[in-house]
């Protein structure tokens, strides 16, 4: 029973292993084992360890796949490939979540009629609805693609999803449903910008390792940044990858403030984020850890204010609307980040007042943009390294 205990820990207690000094040749074999390890160790104190933290559908997997297209070899054809399965998953549950929701909403609503589908439609959401509720999803063919798209077009849909709030509809359904004929090609082979919007819940941790000046790498920094799942359950594994953390890039979806968090439908996803931010900000592990906090989804959060007042969120209750236009977009953002702003001064205590913290307006889906704000992340810990370091 100990020995398979003890097996099991074999990676987690290999450097502290003894050797029975009688066995030269185990010695030579130990001293070589030790060498490499002071070596690897040593290399590893270059690598800069950042982690991507937030709550699920905050955008962390869409950086990391940027970080990959942006400083890694990107997607060769087969990666491609095996977002296919993943893309037509988005489409079936999207217009499975549309069909369902207007029939709830069409039996619990006062102006009810507008949810109802029109009569030759019915079959085809019945059947699609269906689909959709499978694990197994059919090859999107040209016929389901074109079944899908007269429904999406019906206007007791497009009411629903003006409603997408309130119904967990993934922010990839419009882009999806205004391709569907290209997604249904036989030899369709996803681009760049469809894996971007493939929405997969990451469970687990995945990992990868870069460095942003790319050709001359002896003179750039060397990161290794990981993506971790963002919901509740996934969480716990999140606490055994805080240690010598050098940055965490917190993601905060600051248009899901009218949103229901997916695993706790009564929860608003913003103060979801607040409690999380938080959480993340009060860990001893994140002493000196700086943070780069993004707040993403500005895309949608632009179009959205707007319509949706800000304040139908608990947190930003005392909001004000200023203006109208880009004015009051800015209004909003300004007034949002300096929630962010006061949250993190509040949860930073007195020991922590020297760490880095900045604030990025992100949209995750946008390259360049990203592009330019991992290069001022990259500035920032330079900075922050050669100060350690007595350097400036
Ligand atoms: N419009 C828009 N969609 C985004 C943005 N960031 C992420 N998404 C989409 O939101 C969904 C969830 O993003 P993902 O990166 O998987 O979130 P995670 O759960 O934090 O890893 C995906 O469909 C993304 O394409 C953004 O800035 N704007
Ligand atoms: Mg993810």
């Amino acid at each position: 029973m100990l020995s398979t205990v003890f097996q099991g820990m074999g990676s987690l207690c290999s450097r502290h292993r003894h050797y029975n000094e009688g066995d030269t040749e185990e010695n030579a074999q130990a001293a070589e084992i030790e060498r490499r390890i002071a070596q690897e160790t040593k290399a590893e104190k270059h690598i800069q360890k950042l982690l991507l933290l937030g709550a699920g559908e905050s955008g962390k997997s869409t950086i990391f796949k940027q970080i990959k297209l942006l400083f890694q070899t990107g997607f060769d054809e087969a990666e491609l490939r095996s977002y296919i399965s993943v893309i037509y998953a988005n489409v079936y549950q999207t217009i499975k979540i549309l069909h369902d929701g207007s029939k709830e909403f069409a039996q619990s609503e006062s102006d009810s009629l507008k949810y109802v589908l029109s009569p030759e439609n019915k079959d085809i959401g019945e059947k699609l609805s269906a689909i959709g509720g499978r694990l197994d999803h059919p090859r999107l063919t040209k016929e389901l693609a074109h079944e899908i798209e007269t429904l999406w077009k019906d206007s007791a849909i497009q009411e629903t999803y003006s409603r997408g709030n309130e119904l967990q509809v993934p922010d990839c359904a419009h882009y999806f449903m205004e391709n569907l004929q290209r997604l249904s090609d036989v030899n369709y082979v996803p681009t760049k910008e469809d894996v971007l919007y493939a929405r997969v819940r990451t469970t687990g941790v995945v990992e990868i390792q870069f460095s942003p000046v790319g050709e001359n790498k002896k003179s750039g920094e060397v990161y290794r940044l990981f993506d971790v799942g963002g919901q509740r359950n996934e969480r716990r594994k999140w606490i055994h990858l805080f240690e010598g953390v050098t940055a965490v890039i917190f993601c905060a979806a600051i248009s899901e403030y009218d949103q229901m968090l997916f695993e706790d439908e009564s929860k608003n996803r913003m103060m979801e984020t607040k409690e999380l931010f938080d959480w993340v900000l009060k860990q001893p592990c994140f002493e000196k850890t700086s943070f780069m906090l993004f707040l993403n989804k500005f895309d949608i959060f632009e179009k959205k204010v707007l319509n949706v007042p800000l304040n139908v969120c608990d947190w930003f209750k005392d909001y004000q609307p200023v203006s109208t236009g880009k004015q009051e977009i800015e209004h909003a953002y300004e007034f949002v980040k300096k929630k962010f702003e006061e949250l993190y001064f509040q949860s930073t205590g007195p020991d922590r007042v020297d760490r880095v913290f900045k604030i990025y307006r992100t949209t995750a889906l946008d390259q360049k943009l990203v592009k330019k704000t991992f290069k001022l992340v990259d500035e920032t810990l330079r900075r922050r390294n050669l100060l350690e370091a007595g350097l400036l």
